[in-house]
């Protein structure tokens, strides 16, 4: 049996939500209050946050490591693609993802660093280099856990426009990829509410004066 527990604006949390839902694997899902975290979940959660998996009675959690395991617990689902190439493709990608786009679209929703923006210019502008040549996925005609790894916060871009006017020009591969994955049923099923991201980083974008 698995189960998720999960928060629907929290982008680590939508990785395991894609990865589940790519791999068609029944399973429960809890959602979690970020705002109000309740105690029973503070209690079973060893890092306090969202996400966690639940798998025959045992605790995983750091959402890469969560996809890795079900990568590795469900072969037969496909979710990497076995050439060796292609996997050292997805381990690049989810680097540079997590040393360029994930901490950039922090600080430039927080507007906390002067060259924030600029940096996350020359990340787009950088992106073609990092996804496959053929597409439309990130390693091919399939999504897979690279898509499912780094797709998040450009769902999520919504909230950059809104607080920060951050209008990002969209090189033609990264287009072709963000409308195949707009346009795939499982990313669909999994789409949140744009608005819902909206409100729910307000608490980034404009911190509590003190
Ligand atoms: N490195 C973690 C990051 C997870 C994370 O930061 N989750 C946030 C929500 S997006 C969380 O649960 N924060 C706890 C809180 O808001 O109290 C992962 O990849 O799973």
């Amino acid at each position: 049996m698995l189960k998720l527990y999960t928060a629907q604006v929290c982008p680590f949390a939508h990785r395991c939500r894609l990865a589940l839902t790519f791999a068609h694997l029944e399973h429960e899902r809890v959602e979690i209050d970020l705002a109000d975290m309740p105690d029973w979940y503070r209690h079973i959660s060893p890092n306090q946050k969202v996400p966690l998996l639940e798998h025959n009675g045992h605790r995983i959690w750091e959402s890469a490591i969560i996809n890795e395991y079900l990568n590795e617990a469900f072969p037969d689902r496909n979710l990497l693609p076995q050439d060796p190439l292609l996997r050292v493709k997805f381990r690049l990608a989810v680097d540079w993802a997590g040393n360029h786009i994930i901490p950039t679209f922090y600080q430039v929703l927080r507007n906390e660093q002067a060259d924030a923006a600029e940096r996350m210019h020359k990340a787009i502008a950088d992106m073609p280099q990092w996804l496959s040549l053929e597409g439309p996925f990130w390693l091919g005609d399939q999504p897979s856990l690279a898509d499912a790894a780094i797709y998040p916060w450009f769902e999520r871009w919504v909230a950059l426009e809104h607080y920060r006017n951050f209008q990002a020009e969209w090189p033609a591969r990264v287009q072709t990829w963000l409308e195949a994955m707009r346009n795939h049923p499982q990313v669909q099923q999994e789409a949140g509410d744009p608005k819902r991201y909206v409100s729910g980083y307000a608490r980034y974008a404009t911190p509590a004066k003190v």
